[in-house]
């Protein structure tokens, strides 16, 4: 069978972006749909019984031979990308799944309880704007009617999309039933960041994810002509949205700790020669008390209101989501670090913190959920530079296959 590096090398042409560099695989895009399929063939040949739950989640299922699927253990990750992205940001956990199931087959393991291999939808919330859409709809984390009306870029809303791909909107939601099947579930994934390089250990586990939350901020001014308009008689939102972005690095640099990011900013009409009528920035706030991120938002709301007054413009600030700072359940954290060790040449194996958020940081909140960090060489995530060592990502295999063949 085909080792993890074979896989993502299989995949390294879908969804390149030759813009903006790296992969765009937004949900439901061609890119996304054709690792769909990817993930349908790699699953299948392996043996696994491959379905889409109601909220467009995929399952590969090993069977016990009860048959049973109560209580399994469930591993996998997502196939979306941010705009731009890296190759191993969610296809290194899938890909590495399948190759777990290789490494135990050639063990001869016979799971004792089900086994499934999951591909989560929308983890980047790169499309609708909500990050782990999949997993916050499966345990009921967040409203369905709010996501049958979230819209994407150009409009089209999550009821339209996910219809058009084969799901009924009418069903969207907390699934009692596939929830009641993940007894634990485990999560591999690049790191990204560089603890793991500077520790010089090829893997690590997860201990915490930052609270963190994304927030819209819409600034109206008046559009007008660049060349007819003297300066003194604008209300320019793109002079306050600049001035919001300033007050932000001033706000975040002041809080231990704290990150706060612009990195998506949107004014409408977007004309050179045309003065913006409305701007559209998206705030990511991410820190480990909520109470704090509260209360960086409502600093950089304050500066915002009085930008805006003194431009003559207004801005109204929306929150799209938000996730507490979650743990990962200790008992199954420390059983991670000890099936690690085989990987990690017998040495104790680290467990970081991360800023960045997971689909298994929402299931923490409903099932045992722990995480496996794969050595990123470059520290560097959400961008083309991100990477893996082709033998990390073999490893990834085994050291999986490690904690799986523990817990199964
Ligand atoms: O934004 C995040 O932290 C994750 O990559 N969705
Ligand atoms: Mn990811
Ligand atoms: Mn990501
Ligand atoms: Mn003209």
């Amino acid at each position: 069978m085909n080792t993890v590096g074979e896989m993502l090398e299989s995949i390294s042409g879908v969804g390149l972006d030759s813009h903006r560099g790296g992969y765009s695989r937004p949900v439901f895009s061609s890119a996304e749909l054709e690792l769909r399929d990817w993930f349908t063939a790699e699953a299948s040949r392996r043996g696994l019984e491959v379905s889409t739950d109601r909220n467009g989640i995929m399952w590969g299922w090993w069977d016990a031979a009860s048959g049973d699927r109560a209580g399994a253990l469930v591993t996998g990750s997502h196939l979306d990308s941010v705009p731009g992205g890296g190759a191993f940001d969610g296809p290194l956990g899938v890909a590495a799944a399948l190759a777990a199931v290789d490494v135990l087959k050639e063990r001869g393991v016979e799971p004792r309880r089900s086994l499934a291999v999951t591909v989560f939808p929308e983890e980047e919330g790169s499309r609708f704007g909500v990050a782990c859409l999949g997993s916050r709809l499966l345990t009921g984390a967040i409203n369905a009617d709010k996501v049958r009306n979230l819209k994407d870029p150009v409009g089209n809303t999550f009821a339209d999309v996910s219809r058009k791909h084969g799901l009924d909107p009418a069903r969207l939601g907390r699934d009692e039933e596939a929830l009641r099947t993940i007894g634990d579930f485990v999560e591999l994934h690049v790191e990204q960041g560089r603890a793991l390089i500077d520790l010089d250990a090829p893997v690590g586990v997860g201990s915490s994810i930052l609270g963190h939350g994304r927030w819209r901020l819409s600034v109206e001014g008046q559009g007008n002509h660049a060349g007819t308009t003297l300066m003194a008689d604008r209300a320019d939102p793109m002079v306050v949205a600049a001035q919001i972005i300033l007050a932000i690095r001033r706000i975040a640099a002041a809080q231990d700790d704290a990150r706060a990011t612009v990195g998506r900013l949107q004014p409408v009409p977007g004309g050179t020669n045309v003065i913006a009528s409305r701007v559209d920035l998206w705030l990511d706030v991410r820190h480990p008390d909520d109470a704090v991120t509260a209360a960086l938002v409502e600093s950089i709301h304050g500066q915002a209101q009085k930008a805006a007054a003194f431009e003559g413009c207004a801005v109204t600030l929306t929150e799209e989501s938000f996730s507490s700072t979650v743990h990962f359940d200790a008992p199954l954290q420390r059983q991670l670090q000890n099936s690690l060790r085989r990987s990690n040449a017998g040495n104790q194996v680290p467990a970081l913190p991360t800023g960045a958020g997971h689909d298994a940081g929402v299931l923490a909140g409903y099932v045992p959920s722990a995480m496996v960090y794969i050595r990123n060489p470059t520290g560097i995530s959400h961008s083309p530079e991100e990477y893996v060592e082709r033998d990390d990502a073999d490893l990834a295999a085994t050291a999986l296959a490690d904690v799986l063949e523990d817990l199964l």
